[in-house]
């Protein structure tokens, strides 16, 4: 069994660094559990890690309806963020680094005392040291963006990028902030922080459960990314792609 998954966790790394998508891991492999996913994705982050990228956090998926709608999957997942996947606010992305990438706004938090387990959401906040826009570029490495809940989860929950606007005062009312994404300066989609959970903070809340159920802890510094607000947006060269969040700011990115 390990070899297999380890097998499969090559697999997918490889594709991320060669650009190049592969066949949905469930296909071959329809007995694999959600346990046996989450430790493909640890074995490819362990070999991230390896090349001497940094863990930086962890990302939230699936949180909000319209990213659920638009993969066809209803569950939450989680994935683990690398300093590698840092991009520079108002800087450049290449189309061709990835697979089919795309951008969707976010908001981030920046934890500032351990988090881990069951807390409640007023417990979380007092965690965290900041909050920022953000946005998460996705790039599924499997064919046409297709996947099943534990497919996903394999892949690092499609994990590429990240764009983190400046950090603003968590203590500010977070659960209806007006979010607008634009592409060239023309609006093609507007959403509210509601959309995730009702409540951003409730993603905090679940990753914190979930982090503790793998055995992992939010450490001070580390960026928890709430999940998609609005669908994703695919991105092409020549887009500049921005997210306004209400009260926090805008991040941008351009693609070329
Ligand atoms: C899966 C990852 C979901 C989000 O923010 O909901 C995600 C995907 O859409 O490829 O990052
Ligand atoms: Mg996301």
């Amino acid at each position: 069994m390990n070899a297999l998954l380890t097998g499969l966790a090559d697999r997918l790394d490889d594709a991320l660094l060669k650009h190049k998508a592969v066949p949905q891991i469930t296909i071959e492999h329809p007995t694999l559990s959600l346990a046996d996913a989450y430790a493909i994705q640890s074995l490819l982050v362990h070999r991230r890690l390896q090349r001497g990228e940094r863990r930086m956090g962890m990302k939230m998926g699936l949180t909000s309806r319209a990213k659920m709608q638009q993969v066809g999957v209803n569950e939450m997942s989680w994935g683990r963020l690398t300093n590698a996947m840092l991009l520079e606010e108002g800087g450049l992305v290449a189309r061709d680094a990835y697979i089919h990438p795309r951008l969707e706004p976010e908001l981030a938090f920046l934890i500032g005392k351990p988090l881990s387990g069951i807390v409640t959401a007023a417990q979380a906040l007092a965690a965290v040291d900041g909050v920022a826009p953000a946005m998460e570029l996705i790039d599924s490495r499997y064919r046409d963006f297709k996947f099943t809940l534990n497919d996903v989860v394999a892949d690092n929950s499609s994990s590429a990028g990240l764009v983190i606007g400046s950090w603003c005062s968590a203590e500010q009312d977070l659960t209806n902030l007006g979010v607008v994404l634009e592409v060239n300066g023309r609006v093609i989609d507007t959403a509210s922080t509601a959309a995730i959970l009702g409540n951003p903070v409730r993603s905090l809340v679940a990753a914190a459960r979930l982090a503790g159920e793998a055995g992992e802890t939010l450490h001070p510094g580390d960026i928890i990314m709430s999940g998609g607000i609005t669908a994703a947006h695919t991105i092409s060269p020549g887009e500049t792609v921005r997210a306004t969040l209400q009260n926090l700011g805008f991040v941008s990115i351009s693609v070329t």
